[in-house]
């Protein structure tokens, strides 16, 4: 098994020593996709690339939201020999010591094509969430599983393993979303692939430094974005 942890990043000043120290402590390979973050993280990946080799970053031209930068860093990923290519956020809602349990998960005899760490199955928690952003979240994963009958529990979340020939299945120059609806689709293209998806229960922390990235129009393109998959799935095949 060889993982790559690929974390995109805008913003992250506050994060990315904490992100790095926790990566490479596990010794972990990781990816930083930083789209130009005006606040220097891009700079500062640099500066850890250049003193550990086992971290790599690639920069992009500005801010194009979290699926674009997650497809640019499948396909560094891909183009590499690594065996399974992980998403993790940077600002600590996705715990360090998650990890290894989702990575030998993925490294178990059945092979799954797709582990999610997921907030909404039997011990999956949240710690230190508002509730209308808990109720949001459950009422989107309702909402998704009804319309695309997707047996998952957390289809929104953004703390997964693939195995390379999941992702190499997919056509990823075909998805453009930028916010959970990414999340939502790459679950529907896998499944679709015929990759067995499993969950493992996580905790997800609320971020304690920076600010968040996502705003109602990536609520509203998740919302969006689910109905015409549904409608594409139901009619047009
Ligand atoms: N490269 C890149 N990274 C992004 C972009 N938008 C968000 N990110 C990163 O994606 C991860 C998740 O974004 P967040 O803003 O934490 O989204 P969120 O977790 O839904 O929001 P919070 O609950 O407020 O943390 C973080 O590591 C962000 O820095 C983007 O446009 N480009
Ligand atoms: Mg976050």
């Amino acid at each position: 098994m060889k993982p790559l942890v690929i974390v995109p990043t805008y913003n992250e000043i506050e994060n990315i020593d904490r992100v790095v120290a926790e990566l490479t402590g596990l010794g972990v390979e990781l990816l930083i996709v930083d789209d130009a973050s005006p606040d220097g993280t891009g700079i500062r990946a640099d500066e850890h690339a250049a003193a550990h080799e086992t971290v790599h970053v690639l920069h992009r031209r500005g801010k194009e939201g979290l699926g674009p930068a997650y497809i640019a860093g499948f396909r560094w990923g891909l183009e590499h020999d690594y065996t399974h290519l992980i998403e993790m956020d940077a600002d600590g809602s996705h715990r360090i010591e998650d990890l290894p349990k989702l990575i030998a998960r993925a490294g178990e005899d059945d092979a799954p094509g797709l582990v999610i760490g997921s907030r909404w199955v039997k011990d999956g928690e949240v710690e230190n969430w508002p509730i209308h952003r808990e109720i949001l979240s459950r009422g989107a994963n309702i909402y998704v599983r009804a319309a695309l009958g997707l047996h998952v529990g957390d289809a929104t979340a953004g703390f997964r393993v693939y195995r390379r020939e999941v992702l190499e299945a997919i056509d990823l120059s075909g998805l453009d979303a930028r916010g959970y609806f990414f999340q939502i689709e790459m679950t529907w293209r896998a499944a679709e692939a015929g990759a067995a998806i499993v969950e493992v229960p996580i905790t997800f922390v609320e971020r304690r430094e920076g600010v968040s990235k996502m705003g109602g129009s990536i609520i509203s393109e998740a919302f969006l974005g689910t109905a015409k998959l549904a409608w594409n799935s139901r009619f047009k095949r």
